[in-house]
């Protein structure tokens, strides 16, 4: 475990990209300094997900950390589960605890493969979660995530040329999670290149969002997102993040796409988020 917190970061930072690191920082997030959060941007860069374990921290302390790394969103409650915490928009509540202590039953929200982001226009959806851990149910409420930066970089050249120029279109209308957004909030149709490039790393990973136009290339359908994620979770498998209280889960939408893999069984389940649009 380590004392000095900069050394630390720059060796994990030098270390073979893993999809998650796990990070105990030893006191509290509100507490970092410009160097040490720079360090930990660093290395959510290259890992794609870190998670931040032991933070003690109320929703307010948890959007004014996520403020430091870029532009905080604020969604409409339809694009927000319809559950955010009172008098802060800025956080969501995810999982199935209402902020009177009540529980959504039968809850399955999330519990498909996307992006945060896929409904934002490209260029405009690179975007960082923040996920904090409050009520953790004793079975399932796990994250699942699929490496879709190494899935690119997986793929042999010929399949690589085939995606190439490839794009799908995401009506929001088809995404269950929205279907209560109002209309006037409803953002307008998508389009995302699929091998998509991180304007940090520069490097190229697949964006597969749901769409029920396929992917498409040259005026015609080329495949499907859901042929290419059936095909990353069978070489590579899926990196579930199983919860501890006071874990931050950070992670980069243009690296990895996830999902709530379910199975609580209406047990309280209960993550704050936050998202910014990363500087
Ligand atoms: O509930 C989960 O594990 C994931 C939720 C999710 O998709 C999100 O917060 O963006
Ligand atoms: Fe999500």
């Amino acid at each position: 475990m380590q004392t000095d917190l900069q050394p630390y970061l720059k060796n994990v930072l030098s270390q073979a990209r893993q999809i998650a690191i796990k990070i105990n920082v030893e006191r509290s997030i509100s507490d970092l300094n410009a160097e040490e959060l720079n360090l930990l941007k660093s290395n959510l860069m290259h890992h794609g997900i870190i998670c931040i374990t032991n933070q003690d921290i109320t929703p307010v302390e948890l959007k004014n950390f996520v403020e430091r790394w870029g532009e905080v969103l604020k969604l409409p409650a339809g694009l927000a589960f319809n559950n955010q915490e009172p008098g802060l928009p800025e956080i969501a509540r995810v999982g199935n605890v209402k902020p009177d202590g009540s529980l959504v039953q039968n809850s399955t929200l999330a519990e498909y493969w996307h992006h945060d982001g896929d409904f934002w226009q490209y260029g405009e959806n690179h975007i960082i979660n923040f996920l904090h851990g409050v009520q953790i149910p004793k079975q399932g409420g796990k994250t699942g995530f699929l490496d879709t930066r190494k899935a690119y970089n997986d793929l042999p050249h010929s399949e690589r040329e085939k995606l190439a120029d490839s794009y799908t279109i995401v009506h929001s209308s088809d995404i269950d999670d929205f279907k209560d957004v109002i209309e006037s909030e409803r953002p307008k149709d998508a389009r995302h290149p699929v091998c998509l490039p991180n304007p940090f790393t520069k490097e190229l990973a697949l964006y597969l969002p749901e769409s029920h136009t396929g992917i498409e290339k040259d005026g015609g359908v080329i495949g499907t997102s859901v042929d290419y994620i059936e095909r990353i979770q069978a070489e590579q498998g899926i990196f579930e993040h199983a919860w501890t209280p006071g874990d931050i889960l950070i992670w980069d939408n243009l690296q990895v796409m996830h999902r709530s893999m379910g199975g609580y069984f209406n047990e309280p389940r209960l993550l704050f988020r936050c998202q910014a649009k990363l500087k």
